[in-house]
């Protein structure tokens, strides 16, 4: 069988960190092996790279800026994780991945979709996610979950961001899974937990079932 490459998406404590125990379990049920990674991040250099993303600072962060550093996080988080994994056939599950930048830093942030493209074909070639599981939520809810679990810790340099920038970051997610229905699974991520939760499991154990029969 060979590897699949499978992304988690969503705005801002939507709940995919949660979940990500839950998909791997079922992938290792599924007899699959599997990398479980994020972005940005995933390298130690693409790491150094979030920070550099996450750390407020005096120093205003161009959008342009913003846009290149994930994709520089992305091209070695590629080529030292997910390439080479997927090569050898095993499963590839990532904490956010490109769609993040296009309702980021596209829909939220305004920069054009054409540029994003123009990056994306040339850090990617032609990979893409053959899987993407969007966790859908209000954004007061999921912001509330995020103030929730933040209680005591640094808020980082997104999450100083107004309640706008997260609704454009919904939008811009709900128009690309709209565009691809095939690749998208959108989750209904407002549920308790544990609905959330059997909603993936159910989704992946089928998907795997068909990934075993298809090969
Ligand atoms: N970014 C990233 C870009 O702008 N462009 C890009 O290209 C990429 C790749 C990364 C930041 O970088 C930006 C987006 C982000 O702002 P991050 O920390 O990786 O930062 O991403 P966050 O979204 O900030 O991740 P969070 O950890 O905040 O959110 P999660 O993972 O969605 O939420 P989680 O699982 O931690 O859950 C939050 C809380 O809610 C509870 C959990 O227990 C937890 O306390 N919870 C629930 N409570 C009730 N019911 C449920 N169903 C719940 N599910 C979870």
């Amino acid at each position: 069988m060979k590897g699949r490459f499978i992304t988690v998406e969503g705005g801002e404590g939507v709940g995919k960190t949660t979940q990500l125990s839950v998909i791997k379990q079922v992938l290792a049920e599924g007899g699959v092996e599997c990398v479980m990674t994020r972005e940005p991040g995933g390298t130690p250099r693409a790491e150094q790279i979030r920070e550099l993303l996450l750390t407020p600072t005096q120093e205003p962060m161009p959008p342009t800026c913003e846009l290149l550093l994930m994709f520089a996080a992305r091209a070695t988080h590629l080529e030292n994780v997910i390439k080479p994994a997927l090569e050898r056939g095993a499963w590839v599950v990532s904490d956010r991945f490109t769609d993040a930048t296009y309702a980021y830093q596209g829909s939220a942030r305004g920069m054009s979709v054409a540029d994003i493209a123009v990056l994306e074909d040339l850090v990617q070639r032609s990979l893409r996610p053959d899987l993407t599981l969007l966790l859908d939520a209000p954004v007061e809810v999921a912001l509330e979950r995020a103030r929730q679990r933040n209680q005591g810790q640094q808020t980082d340099r997104f999450e100083l961001e107004r309640a706008g920038f997260f609704e454009r970051v919904r939008s811009g997610y709900l128009a690309r899974a709209a565009q691809e229905p095939q690749r998208f699974r959108v989750i209904d991520a407002s549920r308790p937990l544990k609905d959330v939760s059997e909603t993936l499991r159910s989704l992946l154990a089928t998907y795997v079932a068909e990934a075993k029969r298809h090969g």
